[in-house]
């Protein structure tokens, strides 16, 4: 805004203030080109990667000594909200159930108290049937085109099973929606018992329990349970012989999977595809490990990765054929 000395608004800095506008619009746009730019680059560089590493590590996915490592970013897609994404993320979303703090629904003590809230969310969030999302297939498609050492996801949905990466693949380390157990006698459920329960009254929602009076949780891990004991094993074995890391849609908030973007050999590539950067890779400068940011949305990176790399075709056939 320009006003001079009398408060008035002279002609000339209108035309200043229009000559200001095109010049932020161009700085913009150029701004905008570069970091397309950058992002091309980060494409190009990621898939010549892929190509030479076998060990890869997904942080939702460790691949063939690549290693994947995944989270909730990567089946926003599929229709289920995240945690932490503005607006559409769960803890944004539970003002409704009275928590004391957001987190409480997934606490572990919380729901030993009141399970009431976290079934709620189940029944809003769990229930339907979800289709895995195109980054899933092109997590298959490493491992079919043997790239893929392990997939270690922190997601509960086991959509990777539905895209057909194999269990053998998968570490599921903060357990899975697919099955529970019930909280005083151990007997284990499907999650089929789960959703019978949620969807008995259309108006209440009905807790599951067991023949002896249990309440029957999903096996995923709330806060204040351990991890399970394959996450550890597997983990430690695979990511310590990774020769590249994949981290895809997480806030690298929720230790101790977040600190295994720490745990991988200095020098290898790790590379973060998410919306915003986070964990280590907010850090823009170079460290011991070679960085790559894809910024951006997961569904279409993975479709610009799998161009890159020739499987275009095969991702879309895949997608398709749900
Ligand atoms: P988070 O903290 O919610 O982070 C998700 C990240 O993904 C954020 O940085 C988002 O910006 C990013 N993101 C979301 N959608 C996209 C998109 N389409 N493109 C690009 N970026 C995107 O979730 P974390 O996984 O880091 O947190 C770990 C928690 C979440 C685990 O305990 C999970 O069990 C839990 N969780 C799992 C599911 C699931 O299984 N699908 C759903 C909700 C929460």
């Amino acid at each position: 805004m320009y006003l001079d000395k009398f408060g008035v608004y002279p002609e000339d800095y209108k035309q200043q203030e229009a000559a200001d506008a095109i010049l932020m619009d161009y700085v913009a746009s150029e701004f905008e080109k570069l970091t397309l730019q950058e992002r091309a680059n980060a494409i190009e560089k990621v898939a010549a990667k892929i190509k030479t590493c076998k060990k890869i590590v997904v942080r939702k996915f460790i691949i063939n000594y690549q290693k994947v490592l995944t989270g909730a970013g990567l089946s926003t897609a599929a229709g289920i909200p995240d945690f932490r994404s503005p607006g559409t993320g769960l803890y944004d979303n539970l003002a409704k159930y009275n928590l004391p703090q957001p987190m409480a629904i997934f606490e572990i003590g919380f729901f030993k108290k009141n399970p009431q809230p976290f079934f709620h969310l189940c029944k809003e969030c769990f229930v339907q049937d979800y289709n895995p999302t195109k980054c899933h297939y092109f997590i298959k498609l490493l491992e079919q085109k043997n790239h893929l050492s392990v997939n270690l996801t922190q997601n509960i949905d086991a959509l990777e099973f539905k895209a057909g990466i194999s269990r053998d693949k998968v570490v599921m380390a903060h357990g899975t929606y697919e099955t529970a157990t019930c909280q005083k006698c151990s007997k284990s459920y499907s999650n089929d018992f789960i959703k019978q329960a949620l969807h008995s009254s259309d108006t209440e929602v009905v807790v599951p329990k067991c023949s002896c009076g249990g309440v029957v949780k999903p096996d995923v891990v709330f806060f204040g349970e351990a991890l399970p004991q394959s996450f550890m094993s597997t983990c430690m074995s695979t990511v310590i012989k990774a020769d590249m890391l994949i981290v895809i849609g997480t806030s690298l908030a929720v230790y101790p999977v977040a600190g295994i973007v720490d745990m991988v050999p200095i020098g290898i590539p790790r590379v973060l595809i998410n919306r915003e950067r986070s964990g280590p890779f907010l850090e823009n400068f170079a460290t011991e490990f070679e960085d790559i940011y894809i910024g951006g949305d997961i569904e279409q990176a993975a479709m610009d990765l799998a161009e890159q790399l020739g499987w275009k075709s095969e991702l879309e056939a895949e997608y398709n054929k749900k």
